[in-house]
């Protein structure tokens, strides 16, 4: 048995987002959400769950944070609800929701874990979904004006910013597949959301050095990896579309100031509105990139396949399987996307600041689980990611998702992805196998093999 090792100063941490654990949705102050208001529309998630208590994370936060130092994490990635800071998503700041992500960052830095905060994962302002969402131009301005409020008070503490998580889920899950918040049915809203998000971004990253913040500040994007389902040509181009609306509609504009050619073509009428300069204020020098990697899909070509006409099927190595979700499990997968970015981007920091699975669990009479699924699911990956290190990518931390069990969108409670477990009558927190499992990883820096 040998242990395959990662550079000195990896990071090693896990991942959550506000709406998914938070809870307290309009205490002391909060203002309500796409997704307050998106999980009263019956029907929209399974079994009409809600996030308005998740995982009571506001009030549980200092044993939460216990629990990070018991094992072992090295960093934690959460993010801010901007309602809970901003109730109206402009104006006068709410104080107290404000000082809880302060107490936050506090508990963590005592505990010796690296704050790594995201100030957009998908709880927006219901009040500027009111005005068009991000549809609105203005939207650019709210968000900076929002990342402003939040550097102003955490920017001397925090030292890894993220701005928005999976862009591409905010603004094709909810503005063209309706699946999630705020519910819409539209191609040309999700292009123009997306290319709203992107300026959004670039302002926020400038805005951040002109102001002289201390830290790194990057953008997280969901990095799938996608295969042709055959040489066929329209197989081919199939593929290539699906990749270019998932990776490319970001990455290209972000690191090379363009969007996809091929992509656009093919899309016509259904492109963004782009002002001049608009690929200037997108195309800022990050310090980072997070990759969020779940899985590998093979394409083809289908007359039904919606606007890309591209179908999909999840893939999984042999002998591993797929998880609740559908998911296959592809952890060669994570080692292409990676070497993408490297090769086509002129190899840029990398964090996978999300990887982890879902499984529907039963815990014995302790409420342990032995979820060696999970281990094995992520000593795959972790394996696959020093792959990509060898290979010469320039990664630097992983981020499991999730620290907890949690809220998990439109499929609400039923998938748990967390290496701990939440009792959810009892609120009682449990590692996981997987947990103790990590804790050793992190220990010693590496994984067998
Ligand atoms: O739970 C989500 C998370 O909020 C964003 N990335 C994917 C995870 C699993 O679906």
């Amino acid at each position: 048995m040998s242990i395959r090792t990662f550079p000195e100063g990896f990071l090693w941490g896990a991942a959550t987002a506000a709406y998914q654990i938070e809870g307290a949705w309009n205490e002391d102050g909060k203002g309500e959400s796409i997704w307050d208001r998106f999980v009263r529309r019956k029907y929209n998630v399974l079994n009409n769950d809600t996030g308005d208590v998740a995982c009571d994370h506001y009030h549980l936060m200092p044993q939460d944070v216990a629990l990070m130092k018991e094992l072992g994490m090295q960093t934690y990635r959460f993010s801010l609800s901007w309602p809970r800071i901003l109730p109206q998503g402009r104006g006068a700041v709410n104080e107290k929701g404000l000082d809880f992500y302060d107490r936050l960052v506090d508990n963590l830095l005592a505990a010796k874990i690296l704050p790594n905060a995201t100030l957009n994962h998908w709880d927006f302002p219901q009040a500027f979904q009111d005005i068009g969402g991000w549809l609105n131009r203005d939207s650019i301005d709210w968000f900076t004006d929002y990342a402003r409020v939040v550097f102003d008070k955490l920017g001397d503490r925090v030292p890894m910013w993220s701005t928005h998580n999976e862009p591409w889920v905010i603004a094709f899950r909810g503005n063209a597949m309706g699946t999630h918040a705020p519910g819409l049915c539209d191609y040309s809203k999700a292009y123009q959301t997306a290319h709203h998000l992107l300026i959004s971004h670039g302002k926020t990253v400038e805005l951040f050095r002109q102001d002289g913040y201390k830290g790194q500040i990057g953008i997280v994007l969901n990095l799938g990896h996608f295969e042709p389902g055959s040489e066929r040509e329209s197989d081919r181009a199939a593929c290539q579309r699906a990749y270019e609306e998932n990776v490319a509609l970001f990455l290209d504009p972000l690191f090379l100031g363009r969007y996809p050619e091929m992509l656009f073509d093919w899309i016509g009428p259904h492109a963004p509105q782009v002002e001049g300069g608009d690929f200037t204020s997108i195309n800022q020098p990050i310090d980072f990139l997070g990759v969020n990697y779940y899985t590998t899909e093979v394409i083809s070509y289908a007359l039904e396949g919606g606007l890309l006409k591209a179908s999909r099927v999840p893939v999984s190595s042999p002998g591993l399987g797929h998880t609740e979700m559908g998911w296959g499990i592809h952890p060669a997968g994570l080692t292409a996307v990676l070497l993408n970015v490297k090769e086509k981007y002129g190899n840029p920091t990398m964090y996978i600041t999300e990887n982890g699975c879902g499984y529907k669990e039963v815990p014995d009479e302790k409420d342990f689980v032995s979820d060696w699924n999970r281990v094995n699911f992520l000593r795959v990956h972790f394996l696959a990611a020093q792959d990509a290190i060898q290979a010469g990518v320039n990664l630097r931390g992983y981020y499991v998702w999730s620290l907890m069990d949690n809220f998990e969108w439109a499929k609400g409670y039923g998938p748990r992805f967390g290496i701990v477990r939440i009792n959810y009558e009892t609120m009682s927190r449990t590692p996981k196998q997987s947990a103790h499992w990590y804790r050793e990883v992190i220990a010693q820096n590496g994984v067998v093999e």
